[in-house]
């Protein structure tokens, strides 16, 4: 059966917890893990990467749902994305056999994209667990062994935090090696992908996201993650926001104190009803190398 590759709407499916397993793994080099637990860390530089000799085909990895769950869908970053020119250098699977926890079996065809790769099922599917096994690869142009960096799975039901029908931000820092600093990235489920500011002669005080929600939303509460989250020496590089300004669709507004911490933070403020939010960053604090304001992650919730 041919998989449909398109957006979801946010507001219909959550990313499910999964724990992960493999058929085999690379084993620790250099201190870099290639364990199949990377699939579901939340950072997109960190990958599986089959053990076998050679390009690994048949080998599988399995997220266990921890329960049955009406699965809608997942999401692939395929290959290995530590960087953009490191993402050739391995294998990309282009066709994953998904097989559920009743034995049926779905193919799914990859493009050969470094961005994430959203699969629709036709219906809802029951399972405890999703295995997905690489049936076929894009050849790399220098080693011969096949990863994957992420697999969300999606169930049916709706995301606690308000669905984002659009973003928009004062300005954007330019796409490069490591991928691009859209506003979007802040809804991703990904702690290294980031909306950085790109304004070239400030350090991130008055840039601002907006947050257009799908319809009228009741919010109370920001989650965040700071800078770029991926370990706290590359979240030192780079400036962060130390205080926002909420600006909500009435007019009103609600200033808080963001915490300089890469963990995740809940700031909460009076309780609105809104169609939109946008974030203002009042105060910085300098990173030690970029002076560029990034964040990693941010969602308003009831
Ligand atoms: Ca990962
Ligand atoms: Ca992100």
């Amino acid at each position: 059966m041919l998989a449909l590759l398109l957006a979801l709407p946010l507001s219909q499916a959550a990313v499910l917890k999964a724990s992960w397993s493999a058929s085999s793994s690379a084993p620790t080099a250099d201190g870099v893990s290639y364990a199949a637990s990377n699939l579901g860390d939340g950072k997109a530089s960190s990958a599986w990467f089959e053990g076998v000799d050679g390009s690994g085909l048949n080998e599988w990895v399995l997220g266990d749902l921890g329960g049955e769950k009406a699965v809608t869908g997942f999401t692939v970053w395929a290959g290995w994305w530590y960087t953009a020119a490191q993402w050739t250098h391995y294998n990309r699977p282009k066709v994953l056999l998904a097989e559920f926890s009743d034995g049926t079996t779905q193919e799914f065809t990859l493009q050969d994209v470094y961005t994430p790769q959203v699969f629709e099922l036709p219906a809802a599917r029951k399972t405890t667990s999703v295995k997905f096994k690489v049936k076929s690869d894009f050849n790399s142009d220098a080693y011969p062994d096949t990863a994957i960096s992420e697999i969300q799975i999606r169930d049916n039901s709706r995301p606690e935090f308000a669905a984002v029908r659009s973003f928009a931000a004062s300005t954007v820092f330019p796409a490069d090696v490591d991928g691009s600093y859209e506003p979007k990235n802040l809804q991703d489920g990904i702690v290294d992908t980031v909306w950085c500011e790109g304004n070239k002669t400030g350090d991130g005080v008055a840039e601002w996201v907006d947050f257009n929600f799908a319809g009228p939303q009741s919010i109370s509460r920001l989650q965040l993650r700071n800078g770029n989250a991926y370990s706290f020496g590359i979240y030192m590089k780079s400036n962060r926001g130390t205080q926002v300004t909420l600006t909500f669709g009435d007019g009103s507004k609600e200033t808080l104190a963001v915490k300089d911490s890469p963990a995740e933070q809940v700031l909460t403020f009076a309780a609105r009803t809104t169609d939109k939010v946008r974030v203002t960053f009042d105060t910085v604090k300098k990173g030690s190398e970029y002076n560029d304001m990034c964040v990693a992650e941010a969602y308003f919730l009831p």
